[in-house]
Order: structure tokens, then C-alpha cells, then sequence
């Protein structure tokens, strides 16, 4: 039986008749996500249209899922919002904070020790306030959701920014950050901006070496790491049809590295029997009664271009494999042209490790692929020239792996290792052997994300993103620019062999088993239960509430630092070893921006301090500044906080004095944490004007005191030499955004409005 059957009933009842009213009101065929968005208005019926893109809406999710890098911050700021319970079904997942590095027992039980504190934190308060908990061990936070409570139709959102992998079961899933989910597991509702729709034609089937995975791969080369930003990506067509559910769950799982808020497929054959193989029959059977609601209108999907804002089609049969990066994930590369890149751009074309896992590719699925490619090899007398590391996505996943001998086959090759189910090398939560000598490498992984430093914390890695069973070939050749269509390898008779295509099973044939799931289950009254923070905690810390504006304009702020080129969220707040005090936030703020490379001399973490001319670190001249009372401010590239949704990247620069980040263009989640942080998050209406601020200037919010909806910013940048331009700053805030502002943060207003 699912977990929240009701619920989940309750949503399915209402679909006909909400769908419906939101019909008479669009009076147009209505797209899936349109159907899912009108379905979860916080005022019931759909009344008006909204328009894509502009207005903002106020939405009732149905469920809330936290991991415990960002739990620790959502759920320090819920226990400040003055409730009991929280409102909406919800559950936080221990999967961030295990390292790998010798092996899942070993690994596991390492993990525990040094993280005691914290997961005892976490469970103590999912326990206390009705949050699931899902322990150490027990998966992966998406795969985790995708097996157990992601359902056709629905609205979750969670604290992580690939939450969008349960597009996969056709639900519209959004990763936010901790403050957004403080919103709706307090009773309140969750505001997004109507998104924009893009639809993704999919037509023939994937063959021989094509995975799901290429798919995506491919829509990241077209769209760029910010083409789908403010959007939803809609996948339809006959080549959707033909995925397996999962494979769908690593194309929506990926949409966030396209900034899109989401993406999603229609309900489906496929879905359903994924849904049948992990125990739920009876969300399956509630959703087969309103399979009509749960898909796009056939008009939408004929006639595409007419509802979409945008349409792309992608030919499943034409699809070859490719490998993305390094650096950045939507640098598309077909395998057939990487020789000639690699060379060309002087690429480390061997290859040191290949790790299969993640929330993207971990599922039994990408198991078998990449077990059947190991197994040809094996049976070819050909040794692995890389490591092979494999972090399976659930304990579900990897029981049943186990079981039917797939563990095995990995370790046929004597070097594999078998980390835990858990992110692991994904997050940097790796102890690679001589990562600390920063030599150039390459390393190519089944991951979502592959920016500079993310997996080993060394600069010189280049780290390349493929489908499971194109990382197990790669393992076998070392080479980066092994193409297994065409190229042969020598095995260790001397021969000259090539690798079979790989063979996949969907679903195993005997069933899903596990012993432990790893589950644990809320107390129904949590009254009683004490929550514990030690005050001499260096991992977790109190919430002390930031300070409300004081309704002058700022005047004479000092430029913290002005960030040149990529600068996304692991730029501001380095995961890997800082995850540790992702529950501190003042021991965590010392990472602050120290990734950013600064526009005036090109180094990363080095700052010169107006106050007395020196130069060092981002954090320490923070501090310096907040000790004198100045306040500061950041200035940024395009895309500013792509990537993750974790609001340390928002919460770091607060507390350390930052009140606005003005850039050239934000990534979406990355602005709302701006936004819900009491900060200033505004973009150049002129984008060359960031060409203008020096770093001596100083800057004067001159009509700040006059904040409101729809009115640009002015902002007088004084330089060192005594003039002045006067530049204008656009911004998105609507008001009750500007009250968040005026308040402090969004958290200081709900703790008002419950005061009251
Ligand atoms: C990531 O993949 O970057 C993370 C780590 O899962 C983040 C969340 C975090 O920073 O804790 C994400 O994607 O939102
Ligand atoms: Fe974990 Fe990596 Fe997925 Fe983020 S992208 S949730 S770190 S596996």
C-alpha cells in the first residue's frame, strides 16, 4: 500500500471538476502542467487565467520532501514558525552527509559516528512535528520519493533543487529552498510564478547504446545550463511512451541542470507498472479512473506549438550517446565526436574513475544496463583500466540488486568499489585518494552536476556527465574518447574485441524486495518530545531572527565582491567538507563566496578590504565590514546561484552583512532565497552597467524608501575619484515580497502573523 493513500484519493477526487473549471476559464486544451497547476490553486477553483511567465500564484503542494543538508536549515526555521504538526504530508532523507570512501558498511557506520549529532537532530524533529524519517542508509532523497510517494497528477515540493526528478511519474515537483517549505508545512500557501511552458516532442524509440539519459543530455545542449529557467518542460509523444518510468525520472531529474522549474511526462502505461512493481496498486488503480486528467489533451499534443511557448523534437531513433563537460553540464558532446573535442581542447583523455549513482541514474534499471556491459566485458577476458564506484539510489534498489546477482557481476571486476546508498562522490562527499594533489584528470560519472571542485574538491578534475552503461564502457577502455559503436578494445589475450550493447530490465522480474527499508515513522504526538541544540554545537546552531530594514535608504555600502563568469550555488556555498555545518550557520558563512572568482584580478577568495587596503579571504572581509557597521554588496555575472537550492547561499551573505546581490541575470530558486532572506536580489536593467562598478565604489540605494511592485531601484555608484553614475536596478519582488524585505526575511513575518 502507498504511504498518504488518502491524500492521494482526496487530489484524484477533486481532478474532473477542477479540471473542468480551469477549462471554462482557459477556454483552450489544456497541457498536463496546466492541468496539475490549476489543479493545486491555494484558492480552489480557477477563477482567471494566469499569464506564463508574469503573475504570481499562490499554490497548495501536496506533500513536502527535505534531505538532511537542507533540512537542518528548513526545519530550524520551522520550529520558529510556532506550530505543532506540520500541515502537509512530509519527510526529510539522511543521504547527503555519508562519505564514501572505503565501502558502504564501513563508509555507513563512519558516517554515523561523525554525524550523530545531526541525524539525531533531524529525527528528533521529524518526530516531533509528524515528518517521516528516512535513515542513514535507506537512499537517495529522489529515488527514495520516485519509490514511495510520487504520484501522477501531483504537486510536492522539497528542499533540493533535482526534487524535479518525480516528473518522472508525471507529477509537477519543484525543488525550493528551506523557507519555501517552512510555507507549506506550515499551513501556508506557496508562491511560484506562473511558469512558462516548453514542450518536448519525443518520436521513435532509443536503440543499441542510446539511453534516456542522452536525452536530456541533448535538450541541456540545445537549452544551455539557463534556457529552461521559469519554465516547465512538458515530454510527449509516441518515444515518451516508450521510457520507463525511470528513464523518465533522469530526463525530469537533469531538467534542473536547464534551470527549468520542473519537467514532466503524461501518466502512462509505464508509469503504471512502475507503479504496480513498488507496491502501489492503488495509487495505480485511483489514477487509471481519471487517466484522462493525467496527461496532455490529444489537441495539445498535435498541434504543440499552438499551446507550448516553446517546442523542440527530438528523434529517439536518431539518438546516440554523449558525454557532458567538463565544468559545466550542458556542454553536449555525441561520443562519436569526442576525440577530436577532447584533443582539440586538451582534455585528460584517460580516465581514472567512472562512478555510477545519483539521484539521476541509480535506479535497477540503470543497474542491469551497466551490469550487462561488466558482464560482456568479464566474459570477453577484458579488465577495467578505471575504477568503477557505485552508489546505489535505495536500499530497495540495492537489495533487489543484490539479490539478483547484479552486485556480483560489479564485482567481477576486482577494483569496483560499492559505496552506500547515498549521494556520496555526487556531493563531494569523497575521499579520493590524491584528489589533494589538484593534478589534471578526467573522471566521467552517471551524474546530474559536474562543476569545477563538485565531486573531489580538485580544481584540475575534469569531470564528464553519461548514462550508466556509457560510464561502465568508459570504465573498461579508460579512455575518454572510447566510442563503443564503433571502436574495439584488446582484451588480455591479445585480441581485439568490442563491447556488446547494453541489455536492461526495466523492472526484476521477481518483484522489488528489501529487509529494512530504513524507514521510520513519526510519533503521532509529538508533543512531548524535547528538541536539544547545544549551545557549544560547531554543527548546529539556533536561528537568530535577521534583523528587520530600517526603512532608510542604504546609503555608502562597500562592494563585498563582484563575481566574475559561472557562479553558481557551490561557488557561494561549497558543498563537500562544508556540508558539515549545513546546521551553523555562522560556522558555515566562513565559506561564503569563497569559490566566486573575483572580477579584479581573477583569483578565487581573495578580496581587498576597503576599510584598511588588504587583501583576504571573502568571509573574514565580510566580517570585517559587519564589525565596522557597513553594509555590503555583491555584484554578479548571468545565472547567479545556478545549481543547488540550498539558501546557505542566501542566508551566508546575510548574516555576514550582504543586503543585496545585484546581477546580470539569477537562477530561480537561488532569487526566492534571496527574496526570502530579507535581501535585495536585483539584475542590471542596463547589463553593461556591471562593467561600470570599480572596486572602490561605493553605493547609495536612493529611493529604497519607496520599494514597491513593478518600479526599478536606482542606484548611484560613487567611484573612488569623487563621480558618480546613477545606474537602474530592475527587480521581480510583488508586494507581499517587499513586506519579506521590509520585515527582515519572509521567516519574521510568518512568526508575526502567528504571534498574533
Ligand atoms: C546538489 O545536488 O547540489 C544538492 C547538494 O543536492 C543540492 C542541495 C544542497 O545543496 O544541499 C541541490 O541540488 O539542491
Ligand atoms: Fe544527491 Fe547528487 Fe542528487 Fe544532489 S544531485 S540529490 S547531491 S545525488
Amino acid at each position: 500500500m502507498a504511504f498518504d493513500i488518502e491524500m492521494i484519493k482526496k487530489v484524484y477526487q477533486k481532478y474532473p471538476k477542477v479540471v473542468e473549471a480551469a477549462r471554462k476559464v482557459v477556454r483552450k486544451p489544456l497541457t498536463l502542467s496546466e492541468k496539475i497547476l490549476y489543479t493545486h490553486l491555494w484558492d480552489g477553483n480557477a477563477k482567471t487565467v494566469f499569464t506564463r511567465g508574469e503573475d504570481y500564484v499562490d499554490f497548495a503542494p501536496d506533500r513536502v520532501a527535505m534531505q538532511d543538508a537542507t533540512a537542518q536549515m528548513a526545519l530550524l526555521q520551522f520550529m520558529q514558525a510556532g506550530k505543532n504538526k506540520v500541515s502537509v504530508p512530509s519527510t526529510t532523507h539522511a543521504d547527503h552527509l555519508i562519505l564514501a570512501k572505503l565501502g558502504a558498511d564501513k563508509d555507513l557506520q563512519e558516517s554515523l559516528n561523525t554525524n550523530n549529532e545531526v541525524f539525531n537532530f533531524l529525527s528528533s524533529v521529524c518526530n516531533k512535528y509528524g515528518i517521516g524519517f528516512w535513515k542513514p542508509g535507506a537512499g537517495i532523497i529522489h529515488q527514495v520519493v520516485l519509490e514511495n510517494y510520487a504520484f501522477p497528477g501531483g504537486m510536492m515540493i522539497g528542499t533540493d533543487s533535482h526534487t524535479v526528478n518525480a516528473g518522472g511519474l508525471g507529477m509537477v515537483a519543484i525543488g525550493v529552498g528551506g523557507a519555501d517549505a517552512v510555507d507549506v508545512m506550515a499551513g501556508m500557501p506557496w508562491e511560484l510564478k506562473f511558469p512558462k511552458l516548453i514542450g518536448i516532442k519525443l518520436t521513435g524509440k532509443l536503440s543499441g547504446w542510446a539511453a534516456a539519459k542522452d536525452v536530456i543530455l541533448k535538450v541541456a545542449g540545445i537549452l544551455t545550463v539557463k534556457g529552461g529557467t521559469g519554465a516547465i518542460v512538458e515530454y510527449f509523444g509516441e518515444g515518451a511512451k516508450s521510457l520507463s518510468a525511470t528513464g523518465k525520472g533522469t530526463i525530469c531529474n537533469m531538467g534542473a541542470e536547464i534551470g527549468a522549474t520542473t519537467s514532466t511526462f503524461g501518466y502512462d502505461k509505464s508509469i503504471e507498472r512502475y507503479l504496480r512493481a513498488t507496491d502501489r496498486n492503488d495509487v495505480a488503480d485511483a489514477a487509471n479512473e481519471i487517466r484522462e486528467h493525467l496527461t496532455g489533451d490529444a489537441e495539445v499534443y498535435s498541434n504543440p506549438e499552438t499551446y507550448f511557448d516553446q517546442v523542440i523534437e527530438i528523434n529517439l531513433s536518431e539518438l546516440t550517446p554523449h558525454l557532458n563537460g567538463p565544468f559545466t553540464p550542458d556542454l553536449a558532446t555525441p561520443v562519436a565526436e569526442m576525440k577530436e573535442k577532447a584533443v582539440k581542447n586538451d582534455w585528460p583523455l584517460d580516465v581514472e574513475w567512472a562512478l555510477i549513482g545519483s539521484c539521476t541514474n541509480s535506479s535497477y534499471e540503470d543497474l542491469t544496463r551497466a551490469a550487462s556491459i561488466v558482464e560482456d566485458a568479464v566474459n570477453k577476458d577484458l579488465k577495467p583500466k578505471a575504477t568503477l564506484g557505485i552508489n546505489p539510489g535505495s536500499e530497495q534498489v540495492r537489495f533487489t540488486a543484490e539479490r539478483d546477482g547484479l552486485m556480483d557481476t560489479f564485482k567481477k571486476f576486482e577494483s569496483t568499489k560499492i559505496f552506500t546508498n547515498a549521494c556520496g562522490p555526487c556531493i563531494g562527499q569523497w575521499d579520493r585518494e590524491g584528489a589533494d594533489k589538484q593534478e589534471k584528470n578526467t573522471i566521467v560519472h552517471s551524474f546530474n552536476r559536474n562543476f569545477a571542485k563538485r565531486a573531489d574538491g580538485n580544481p584540475n578534475t575534469h569531470a564528464f556527465v553519461g548514462s550508466p552503461e556509457m560510464v561502465a564502457a568508459i570504465a573498461i577502455s579508460g579512455r575518454l574518447d572510447f566510442n563503443p559503436i564503433t571502436d574495439f578494445l584488446t582484451n588480455e589475450n591479445n585480441e581485439q574485441v568490442k563491447l556488446a550493447e547494453p541489455n536492461g530490465i526495466e523492472l526484476p522480474k521477481n518483484g522489488f524486495a528489501v529487509e529494512d527499508n530504513g524507514y521510520q515513522a513519526p510519533a503521532q504526538d509529538g508533543s512531548n518530545i524535547e528538541i536539544v541544540v547545544n549551545p557549544e554545537s560547531n554543527r548546529l546552531q539556533l536561528l537568530t531572527p535577521f534583523t528587520p530594514w530600517n526603512g532608510k535608504n542604504i546609503m555608502g555600502a562597500q562592494l563585498l565582491i563582484k563575481a566574475e563568469g559561472k557562479c553558481t550555488t557551490d561557488h557561494i556555498s561549497m558543498a563537500g567538507p562544508w556540508l558539515r555545518y549545513r546546521g551553523h550557520l555562522d560556522n558555515i558563512s566562513n565559506n561564503c563566496l569563497i569559490g566566486a572568482v573575483n572580477a579584479f584580478g581573477g583569483k578565487t577568495n581573495a578580496v581587498v578590504c576597503q576599510i584598511d587596503g588588504t587583501t583576504d579571504e571573502v568571509p573574514n572581509v565580510a566580517r570585517k565590514y559587519k564589525a565596522e557597521g557597513i553594509t555590503t554588496i555583491i555584484v554578479g555575472d548571468h545565472n547567479y546561484g545556478e545549481g543547488s537550492s540550498r539558501e546557505h547561499a542566501a542566508m551566508e551573505p546575510r548574516h555576514l552583512g550582504v543586503m543585496a546581490v545585484i546581477v546580470k541575470s539569477f537562477a530561480r530558486i537561488h532569487e526566492t532565497n534571496l527574496k526570502k532572506q530579507g535581501m535585495l536580489g536585483l539584475t542590471f536593467s542596463n547589463e553593461s552597467d556591471y562593467d561600470l562598478i570599480k572596486e572602490d565604489d561605493t553605493f547609495n540605494f536612493t529611493d529604497l524608501s519607496n520599494f514597491s511592485e513593478n518600479k526599478q531601484l536606482a542606484l548611484e555608484v560613487v567611484h573612488s575619484d569623487g563621480n558618480a553614475d546613477t545606474i537602474k536596478l530592475n527587480h521581480t519582488y510583488n508586494q507581499a515580497q517587499i513586506d519579506w524585505f521590509k520585515a527582515g526575511s519572509a521567516l519574521n513575518l510568518i512568526r508575526k502573523q502567528n504571534n498574533q
